[in-house]
């Protein structure tokens, strides 16, 4: 295999290939092929960024690896921030299908197969269908968008995600007129989701989100398939999830099967648990209190006893430049 070393000059980001993409492509390309990678890569494209320490390669599909040759590295950065470490991100979860505790998805998660995964879109759209991932991905080019992450229980990470548009996937199924919102719905699969098998859960399983049109066509709201240079874990969403950088974490719905276009607001989980507490709307938002805690403030992960690392919430997750637009003359505290 012949590998191609950019001259210096041409160094910019997104021509250094981060060591856990060069990890899964010498899973991806055997042994041999891998030896020669080391030695032929330069040394600055093999140092680890800070924040990926500890990556582990995952277990990708052969079409994720060959994605992962075309990527757009760093498409997106967050100024000044720095990346939450891999460990954090990957073993503090909510993924309620797999237990209620932080450390229960990572631990519970494993065995989901995510691989062949189908998803159906369908509702106000000329071409509905079912499409194997590798399809649904296949015409995009993966991006990385390194997006802050922040909980409505006032924690917050900063995620390299790696994915795509959901603007780009929607466009090409045709939204009808009467496409106003989309709805997404999680596998239902109580057999490898013991969380949903939980006589005493509260949850009507699937767990479902959705977005308005204009909030869903929004260049900074992304389908990720993977994130800190590898295929998303299964804890954090595998194979597929959405990322809507602006909006509290629970929006971000994970291991999704079915997105639909639908004329009125559609039906969400933690609308539906507790609408007092939780709106349809969810966007970050430090001036609109949870009835139970303040929003005003945020605990960076990772934060500890001693070194809690507690920062001040911004309006719409700091992304206000590129989606404050979309709400203006609602009454943000009434439609939260
Ligand atoms: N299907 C499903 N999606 C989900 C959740 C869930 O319990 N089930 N939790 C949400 C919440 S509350 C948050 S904060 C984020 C957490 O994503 P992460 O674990 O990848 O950080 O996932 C969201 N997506
Ligand atoms: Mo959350």
């Amino acid at each position: 295999m012949l590998i191609r070393i950019p001259p210096r000059s041409r160094c910019d980001s997104s021509e250094i290939t981060p060591e856990p993409v060069y990890l899964s492509r010498r899973r991806f390309m055997g042994a041999g092929a891998a030896l020669l990678g080391s030695a032929a890569l330069p040394a600055w494209a093999q140092a680890p960024a800070s924040g990926y320490e500890g990556v582990e390669p995952g277990n990708p599909p052969g079409w994720f690896a060959q994605k992962l040759e075309g990527a757009r590295w760093k498409a997106m950065e967050a100024a000044g921030e720095s990346i939450t470490p891999f460990q954090d991100a990957s073993h503090y979860n909510n993924f309620y299908e797999f237990g209620p505790d932080k450390g229960d998805p990572a631990a519970n998660a494993g065995g989901l197969p995510t691989e062949p995964w189908t998803v159906k879109i369908d509702g106000a759209v000329g071409k509905p269908g079912q499409y194997s991932l590798e399809d649904l991905v296949q015409p995009h080019t993966l991006e990385e968008r390194i997006y802050r992450m922040r909980c409505v229980e006032a924690w917050s990470m900063v995620i390299p995600w790696l994915g795509f548009p959901l603007a780009d996937l929607l466009k090409r199924a045709e939204p009808t007129g009467k496409a106003k919102y989309v709805s997404f719905e999680t596998l239902s699969d109580p057999e490898h989701m013991p969380g949903q098998k939980s006589r005493f859960g509260l949850i009507d399983w699937p767990y479902r989100e959705g977005l308005r049109m204009d909030e869903a066509m929004n260049p900074l709201t992304i389908l990720a398939v993977g994130m800190y240079g590898r295929v998303l874990p299964n804890q954090n969403g595998a194979p597929l999830r959405l990322v809507v950088p602006w909006k509290y974490g629970f929006k971000g719905i994970k291991s999704i099967v079915r997105i639909s276009l639908v004329e009125e607001q559609p039906y969400t989980t933690w609308q539906n648990l507790a609408p007092n507490e939780y709106g349809f709307y969810a966007n970050v938002n430090p001036q609109v209190d949870h009835p139970r805690w303040t929003q005003a403030r945020e605990r960076r992960l990772p934060s500890g006893l001693f070194s809690p690392n507690v920062r001040d919430t911004l309006m719409f997750n700091g992304y206000g430049d590129e989606v404050a637009s979309l709400y203006q003359g609602m009454d943000l505290a009434k439609y939260y």
